[in-house]
């Protein structure tokens, strides 16, 4: 007997279950198909350790993991067959690579002695079993693993490539056979040096130097924190660097939550659809502190100078952890490679000693930039105020407001609704809100408020929904019941594919609508499924609610019943929600703001 023959062995489907666990990944999201049946098995071996989900849509699954992250800040894992179901996961898969958000998605493929036969299910006339190709834009890598001797290095590279820098999804994908097979080749370690930060590092001591020179001088500084910035966890010393120096705080619409929206200098985020405040105080600002921000085109108003940005001659101080953003759309005038919140901690400790002549020369900038702030507060109010029904979109986000406990997780759904939260929901404290932003993927609030359940169990959870989206992933409502996970939709009902509708009406006219609003084609009327009613035939409660005032108390209740609930809300469609930015899709010319404020 060989010394190889007295080792271990262990197949392919244990190497990766038991290598999940050990990298203390606790939820395994899916659906099942013959070509996974050998991974489920191994599961099924660990089902103490882990927890097999399975769900109505392989869509829902992926959106699950994507919003599991952003509240665990540990990764799930997916598993998902060969073909559809595989192919079914890549909207989810593209979506959490855009917001930088991590899983591993594990699919399963046809066995490897049929490569290239064109059997059942198999991605396969150009290359065999090549789903790998259908991935790749999509993922940090695609790991294919042919042989169960390969599995031990793909986990560990998967997991350490997911973890590292900027997070974002990576691909394994496994014939149905590698699963099954044996291998004596040892178990993968796990990657501890990833989690300990060996690759989230400080900024270069002279571009800290230069950055600091540059704030040193600032009249009229101006911080935007983006999604980099809640990737760091960076809050803390967010909060202290702006306190200390006298510097006012914007977002990226993606790195809202990343400061409290209560504190005095916090402005909101930037954008279309973001605060009067915020684009006021980016395009008027001298020096551009961004942290972890890409300035994408609706985080910019599309770059149109002076809309959000005037960039130059605002000077650029561009912080992030990935070299591909630094510089891709403003020139910086000092760029800094590292993770936000060691940058913010250099920044504090090279500016302490001038923090008092900051202050003082900054202070006439901070007294402007809170005059915009309560010229946008008196606009806001009476709109939060409106009695009238249906409900107005603006009272609607004030009652989520007030009904939200302070740990609350708030998912927004894609659409006009995601607008008006983005802009006029406070985010503060503990409240976390996730979104969609780059991939904008109707259906991550439906079913991304399950994933956010299953890593906090004790938060409570608000998902805020069109009934476009809600519809298109209604399913997510029964995995709710059977997991008995208690989280509460509101759906956002104007009866239509609202943000969209807008779009058309606005570029094409609103006398040319095809398409945008739900109709009942014999006769023109309005269309709604009773979304309550579909929520209880699933298990679920469900109700309709119809008056303003009722709204915060609802919610209120819904989460106190412990129980899966979706208030259908009707709310009026005929509002336009302000803009303070634009947003231009070329040879289309971006509208002007509808809120401007008045002449400084
Ligand atoms: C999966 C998916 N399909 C299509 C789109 C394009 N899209 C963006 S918003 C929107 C309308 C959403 O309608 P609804 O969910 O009712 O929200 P509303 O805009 O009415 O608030 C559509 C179709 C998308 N972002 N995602
Ligand atoms: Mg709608």
């Amino acid at each position: 007997m060989s010394v190889a023959d007295e080792r271990p062995s262990y197949r392919g489907g244990e190497i990766i279950i038991d290598y999940l666990i050990r990298e203390r990944v606790s939820h395994l999201f899916g659906v099942c198909g013959h070509g996974i049946l050998g991974l489920l098995d191994a599961a099924y071996d660990r089902r103490d350790e882990i927890n097999t989900i399975t769900t109505h849509d392989e869509r829902v699954a992926g959106l699950m993991a994507d919003a599991y992250y952003r509240v665990a800040r540990r990764p799930a894992a997916t598993y998902t067959s060969c073909g559809p179901g595989s192919a079914n996961l890549v909207m989810a898969v593209a979506s959490a690579f855009q917001d930088s958000s991590a899983f591993l998605a594990i699919t399963g493929n046809v066995p490897t002695s049929q490569f290239n036969r064109g059997p059942f299910q198999e991605t396969g006339r150009y290359f065999q079993g090549d789903f790998a190709s259908v991935m790749r834009p999509y993922v940090k890598r695609s790991y294919q693993a042919f042989r169960p001797e390969m599995l031990p290095l793909t986990m560990r590279q998967a997991f350490a490539l997911m973890l590292s820098g900027r997070p974002g999804p990576v691909h394994v994908d496994v014939p149905l056979n590698v699963f099954a097979e044996q291998t004596s080749e040892p178990p993968p370690p796990t990657q501890d040096w990833v989690r300990d930060g060996a690759t989230r590092g400080a900024g270069d001591p002279r571009a800290i130097a230069a950055a600091a020179a540059l704030l040193r001088g600032a009249h009229r500084p101006l911080i935007v924190a983006g999604n980099g910035a809640l990737l760091a966890r960076c809050q803390p010393e967010l909060a202290e660097l702006s306190a200390l120096l006298g510097i006012p705080v914007a977002t990226s619409p993606l790195g809202k939550g990343s400061v409290n929206e209560r504190a005095a200098l916090s402005l909101g985020p930037t954008g279309r659809n973001g605060s009067f405040p915020a684009n006021a105080a980016a395009r008027e600002a001298d020096v551009l502190l961004a942290l972890g921000t890409r300035f994408d085109d609706r985080a910019t108003s599309s770059w149109i100078p002076g809309m959000t940005y005037s960039i130059p001659p605002t000077r650029l101080i561009h912080v992030d952890i990935d070299p591909q953003e630094l510089g891709r759309n403003y020139q910086p005038t000092v760029a800094v490679l590292g993770d936000a919140a060691a940058v913010l901690r250099q920044l504090a400790a090279e500016l302490a000693a001038s923090a008092p002549a900051i202050r003082k020369h900054t202070a006439p900038w901070a007294a402007q930039v809170t005059r915009w702030k309560e010229e946008w507060e008196r606009f806001l109010t009476p709109l939060r105020e409106s009695d009238a029904a249906p409900i107005q979109p603006a009272r609607l986000v004030a009652e989520l407001e007030r009904a939200l406990p302070g740990n609350a997780i708030v998912l927004a759904d894609v659409g006009l609704h995601h607008n008006w939260l983005l802009q006029q929901l406070r985010v503060g404290g503990a409240v976390q809100l996730l979104q969609a932003w780059g991939f904008a993927s109707m259906g991550f609030g439906v079913a991304g408020a399950l994933g956010a359940k299953f890593a906090a169990p004790h938060r409570p959870v608000v998902a805020v929904c069109g009934d476009g989206g809600f519809l298109m992933h209604a399913n997510a409502v029964a995995t709710a019941v059977q997991y008995d996970l208690p989280v509460v939709w509101i759906i956002w009902n104007n009866r239509g594919y609202g943000a969209i509708y807008n779009q058309q009406a606005g570029f094409f006219g609103a006398d040319r609508e095809l398409a945008t609003r739900f109709r009942n084609m014999s006769d023109g009327s309005a269309y709604t499924a009773d979304l309550a009613a579909m929520a209880r035939a699933m298990g679920a409660s469900g109700q309709s609610v119809d008056k303003p005032a009722d709204l915060a108390s609802e919610i209120a209740a819904a989460l106190a019943s412990g129980r899966p609930t979706v208030l259908d809300v009707p709310v009026d469609d005929s509002t336009p929600a302000p803009s303070t930015g634009s947003w231009d899709l070329p040879p289309l010319l971006a509208p002007p703001p509808s809120f401007t404020g008045s002449p400084s």
